[in-house]
């Protein structure tokens, strides 16, 4: 087809929505065709259903025939057209079930989201607005769109695993809604959609129909317009419906990190999410006022501001001077790859491939081959092993790098957890022999732990993964795994693989042994990420905001003096000076203090402010504790103060930031240990994943089983429960022990649990 006629049918014209319309511009962008209007009136002399709906095409295969329905406008062009959105003629082998898939989506558009919600929403921002029946309809478009949230949760597209005309479609009716009918708040709860719409907005041919998003922040409700006829009852419920509540909570709460419009920044001090009610919305609130995270254009990217980079760096000093003095040595390879190498190691790259990023220009230039960035660098650095390794006095080698990579997830992206783009650390080592290899996997992972509980305060279990879930190049991958209570999700804190000879095998990486003989090297990879940074927080921030453990936190205590107006000059002067003598004592004995003595901040902000900073201790000194020549220390863990002597302040600032380190980790620790439920067979193991529980069961290490769990265990509550681990610290399993999943003799206690 060499172009794409549509008309509006007469009468019909004022009321067609415009979205169907750029479904229309998508599909002709797709293909390549020009999309024409056709204006002649008399070309639907007798040729159109009688009341007609608009946008509506030719048939393709006979232009006496009008299309006019829009799901069979989508299909009969999905199959004409040559693109690769629709099970065509040119784009075999067909698939009855994959075009069912989609025709089902397309009808779940046009009908559940478009003719119930959608078009009734236009006509009451355009025409009749009634209150009441707006928020009926806001209510069952929310109902609805959780339905599809669920589907997008765990799937990258609407079907199978390709952009599909069922994307285009919802997509268009999304757009809609997200602009003008869902405030950002409503729209916080859908991050699967939202993730789902800007991938499809990112297609260029969905960019150019459907132009850039610009979300609702605020529903523009048309002006009362006390119509004839319409009860007088009307405009009072939108009076009603327009100031009571709603409204004025949308103001105080969200958009606050863009610059939050209009509202003070002194009343806005504080979280508007609770940690048990609204997770997800507490957790961006929390990254984001206090002060770790900006957000940035680009959906999964990040800007890491001082706070949240200052721990970083203390993990990354920790940990280098531990491996440097295991024999671990630092060294740069390139961000770059080609294509050649990324492919070398095809067996995993293929499954990774959809998360691969790629340069293809260079200013308006293509490249002759377009450049993979490094999701990983086995491939970039195991080549040059093969040239460096000779001999056996040439291991072991032990290298490590710090660096970003990228990986070009589709999951619904949250700061430090799951990125586009982070900071890690990746060791790559060789070894003549298993044993050596064997134990460094476990002295890096020793390290990892440390990080966790030693730095973070976070708990973790060590253990081995299974089959399913390690990494397939490895001959073994060990995990340290955390957990976090509010959402009742493991997290993968950070994993140390034996690769055994499988990439030596590959990358032909030999060396001679002492007999002469040749051999494949051992080798291993590990690798720690700025994700801890975000289980910290997620572990141990509360309602107030972050809670810092002292090892890691950029300030250690803030002091505030606390100067009253009445005080006498003499008074001042005495408060100034005791601050400042306390600021110094501590600085000199290596605590990490800051003083706040601003004049133009009352010290109940002041204390706000730092709280939602998470500093662990917090110094107070008031006209009281002038005369008792005594200062107030406030735990940020659990608000205790304790009243303390000046010159006993130095020591018992450290006694208590060594306390608040360990029953830190103490108590995140005792949490840990109780959501862990042991469970014996089936019955019980959904009903604890939904009370939000790990679970501890024998199992019998079946890869089908597993996956089998998990498609059993996915419920309203959440998705499916994978292995965590199968934990080092093995209780003992009787033998004749049943696998609680399959019945089948178990091998082990495996940990399993809802993810991240
Ligand atoms: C697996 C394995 C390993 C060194 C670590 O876990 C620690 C540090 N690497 C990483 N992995 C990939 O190999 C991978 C490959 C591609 Cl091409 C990709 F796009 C994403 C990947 N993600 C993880």
């Amino acid at each position: 087809m060499d172009k794409l006629e549509f008309a509006f049918p007469p009468g019909a014209a004022p009321t067609f929505p415009s979205w169907r319309l750029s479904v229309l511009k998508a599909l002709a962008g797709a293909a390549g065709v020009p999309l024409v209007k056709i204006t002649n009136e008399n070309a639907f002399a007798g040729a159109l259903p009688r009341k007609c709906k608009t946008p509506a095409i030719k048939a393709t295969d006979s232009p006496s025939t009008w299309i006019s329905e829009f799901g069979a406008v989508c299909r009969h062009l999905g199959i004409f057209l040559d693109t690769d959105l629709y099970p065509s003629f040119h784009n075999l082998p067909f698939s009855n079930e994959r075009a069912t898939q989609i025709d089902q989506w397309i009808d779940y558009s046009v009908n559940n989201l478009d003719n119930n919600y959608a078009l009734p929403l236009v006509g009451q921002l355009t025409k009749g607005y009634d209150s009441a029946a707006f928020d009926d309809l806001v209510k069952g478009v929310r109902a609805e769109l959780s339905l599809l949230e669920l589907h997008l949760k765990s799937r990258t597209w609407l079907a199978g695993n390709a952009m599909t005309l069922a994307d285009v479609v919802a997509a268009s009716t999304v757009k809609y809604l997200f602009e003008h009918v869902l405030e950002g708040g409503k729209r916080k709860s859908l991050p699967s959609i939202t993730r789902w719409f800007e991938t499809c907005l990112s297609q260029p041919f969905m960019e150019q129909a459907l132009g850039k998003i610009a979300y609702c922040t605020k529903v523009k409700v048309p002006q009362a317009k006390t119509k004839g006829g319409k009860p007088k009852a009307d405009g009072k419920q939108k009076q009603k419906g327009k100031g009571g509540g709603k409204p004025a909570k949308q103001a105080k709460g969200k958009g606050a990190d863009k610059g939050g419009k209009g509202k003070k920044k002194e009343t806005q001090l504080g979280l508007d999410a609770q940690k048990f009610e609204e997770f997800g919305d507490w957790y961006s609130e929390v990254c984001t006022k206090s002060e770790m995270i900006s957000y940035y254009e680009i959906s999964g990217c990040y800007i890491l501001r001082p706070w949240a980079y200052s721990i970083w760096d203390t993990i990354h000093q920790w940990f280098d001077g531990e491996i440097k003095s295991l024999g671990v040595q630092n060294c740069y390879f390139p961000l770059f790859v080609t294509e050649n190498v990324l492919n070398k190691e095809k067996d995993h790259v293929e499954d990774f491939a959809p998360e691969v990023a790629w340069v293809t220009k260079s200013g308006q230039t293509d490249l002759d081959v377009p450049i993979a960035i490094r999701p990983t660098s086995e491939t970039v650095m195991y080549p040059f092993y093969a040239n460096w390794i000779r001999s056996h006095r040439d291991l072991p080698l032990r290298l490590n790098q710090w660096c970003n990579v990228i990986r070009w997830e589709f999951k619904h992206p949250t700061p430090f957890i799951r990125s586009r783009e982070f900071l890690w650390q990746e060791g790559h080592t060789a070894f003549a022999q298993k044993e050596e290899a064997d134990a460094e996997v476990l002295d890096i992972l020793d390290l990892y732990s440390k990080v966790y509980e030693e730095l973070l305060a976070v708990p973790v279990m060590k253990g081995r993964k299974s089959e399913k879930e390690k990494f397939a190049g490895a001959l073994y991958t060990t995990t340290v795994e955390a957990f976090v209570p509010a959402t009742g999700k493991g997290v993968q804190g950070a994993t140390s693989h034996c690769l055994g000879q499988n990439f030596s095998k590959m990358f032909d990486i030999e060396f001679e042994k002492e007999d002469r003989k040749k051999d494949h090297v051992w080798q291993n990879s590990w690798g720690i990420t700025t994700r801890t940074i975000g289980v910290m927080i997620m572990v141990h921030g509360d309602n107030k905001g972050l809670v810092l453990p002292p090892r890691v936190a950029p300030v250690q205590v803030v002091v505030i003096p606390i100067p009253k107006a009445n005080m006498t000059e003499e008074q001042k002067k005495k408060m100034q000076e005791a601050s400042s003598n306390l600021y110094d004592s501590l600085k000199a004995a290596g605590v990490r203090v800051k003083m706040d003595d601003r004049e133009n901040y009352t010290p109940g902000w002041k204390y706000s402010h730092w709280e939602l900073k998470g500093i662990p201790l917090r110094c107070e000194i008031g006209p009281k504790d002038l005369d008792k020549e005594q200062a107030v220390l406030a735990r940020r863990d659990t608000g205790k103060k304790d009243f303390v002597p000046w010159a006993d302040c130095v020591e018992t600032t450290k006694k208590l930031l060594a306390d608040i380190q360990k029953d830190m980790l103490e108590s995140a620790r005792a949490e840990f240990n109780e959501s862990i439920v042991r469970v014996t067979n089936w019955d019980g193991f959904v009903p604890a994943l939904d009370a939000k529980k790990m679970i501890l069961a024998p199992w019998c290490e079946e890869v089908a089983v597993e996956e089998d769990v998990k498609t059993r265990s996915a419920s309203e509550e959440g998705a499916g429960a994978k292995t965590l681990c199968i934990p080092f610290d093995q209780p003992e399993l009787p033998t004749g022990t049943k696998c609680f999943a399959s019945g089948k003799p178990a091998k082990s206690w495996a940990l399993w649990g809802r993810s991240y």
